[in-house]
């Protein structure tokens, strides 16, 4: 089986990536969402660290729920596989993609109410499991496309564009993910442009459960006085950990960095992760002190973002299970297929 995407033909001065592929081979359809919806923003640094990174296109798999978000792979990566499933049951399409070809990228991509909604239980087993993904939730607080119904991440006290106050309390993805055992947890905003552009670069060569929670605001339904997912609010109230740096193991790492200032995070490629500390105290590899911070943060008003947690040699799903190198997709049917001799012994066992 030959893998090999061509280029496509674009205009020669068009800049290439190290595989000769342009920007233009990252694309998707036109977008269908309102004008100035953060899942755009996420949309397009989706496709610059994809063009970046010289991801093979067909070597990547996006699968999705329902929602606005979960419509967005439509507009990246037209030429990668694609499933966009029934809603907040991404996880287990996903798993399951996983489980029968190891060798392709995943990309889940979801919303607030997709995976805290009606998802939960299914985003809790995956990020326990340790399914190697990209999980990205894109986070407005409310049901953009059955029109800003409040989600479980609203928070409480936040009002909807009606003035109608919400009285439950929020569930926090990046809090909840790192006690189901995510191995890579991070917060963003869409309107955060260069820290996301780093971070999914980052996430992309992690090898394991990859969980960003990406606030980006519902333009027409959660972009008012009162709402915390707003750009106004985000603007006032984000606390960024540190600045990320983000060097492919193609490139040769060669820029000094101090480490009283800096974290360095050798990714399992062989790329660096570099985070410029604002804060001095934070370290991203000790995961007690990111859920003490976190609650900090919560108790503080403050929507922490940056890179919460990195554990580069957490157990993943596919290799506890012990499942064969080769995926078990591009196995011939002589090795997945059991004889008839088999079947018939299992068929005696059961007499
Ligand atoms: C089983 C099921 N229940 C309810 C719906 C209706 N529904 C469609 S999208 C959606 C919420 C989407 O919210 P979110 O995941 O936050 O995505 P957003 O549109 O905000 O990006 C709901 C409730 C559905 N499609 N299927
Ligand atoms: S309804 Fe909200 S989430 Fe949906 S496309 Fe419009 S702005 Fe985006
Ligand atoms: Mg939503």
């Amino acid at each position: 089986m030959t893998y090999l995407t061509k280029p496509k033909f674009h205009h020669p001065g068009l800049p290439k990536n190290t595989l000769g592929y342009t920007h233009r081979d990252y694309e998707g359809a036109v977008s269908t969402l309102c004008a100035g919806c953060g899942h755009d923003s996420i949309t397009a640094s989706i496709i610059q660290a994809c063009f970046e990174l010289a991801i093979e296109p067909h070597k990547v798999a996006k699968i999705s729920g329902i929602g606005c978000s979960s419509k967005t792979p439509d507009y990246f990566l037209g030429n990668s596989h694609g499933f966009n499933s029934v809603h907040g049951r991404m996880p287990s399409v996903l798993t399951g993609a996983n489980l029968a070809n190891r060798d392709l990228i995943y990309l889940g991509v979801s919303g607030d109410g997709d995976s805290a909604s009606i998802g939960l239980g299914q985003f809790a087993h995956a990020m326990r499991r340790g399914v190697n993904m990209v999980y990205i939730v894109e986070n407005n607080g409310v049901y953009g496309l059955t029109k800003g119904q409040f989600s479980a991440t609203a928070d409480r006290g936040s009002k909807s564009k009606r003035g109608v106050t919400n009285t439950d309390s929020a569930i926090d993805m990046v809090g909840i993910a790192l006690q189901l055992g995510a191995s890579f947890v991070a917060r963003s905003f869409s309107g955060d442009k260069k820290q996301l552009h780093s971070m999914l670069k980052a996430a992309i060569a992690h090898k394991g459960t990859v969980m960003l929670d990406v606030i980006s605001p519902c333009v027409t339904f959660n972009d008012h006085e009162g709402s915390t997912k707003s750009y106004k609010f985000m603007k006032d109230h984000e606390e960024p950990l540190h600045d990320i740096n983000f060097v492919p193991a193609f490139q040769e790492i060669d820029v000094d960095y101090d480490p009283g200032s800096t974290v360095n995070v050798t990714m399992h490629d062989g790329s660096a992760l570099r985070l410029r500390k604002i804060e001095e105290d934070y370290d991203p590899t000790n995961k007690i002190g990111a859920i003490k911070r976190i609650m900090e943060s919560q108790e503080a008003d403050e929507v922490l973002t940056g890179v919460l947690y990195v554990n580069t040699t957490a157990p993943n799903f596919i290799d506890m299970l012990d499942m064969t190198d080769e995926p078990l997709a591009t196995l011939p049917e002589s090795v997945t297929r059991p004889s008839r001799q088999v079947l018939e012994e299992c068929m005696e066992e059961l007499r």
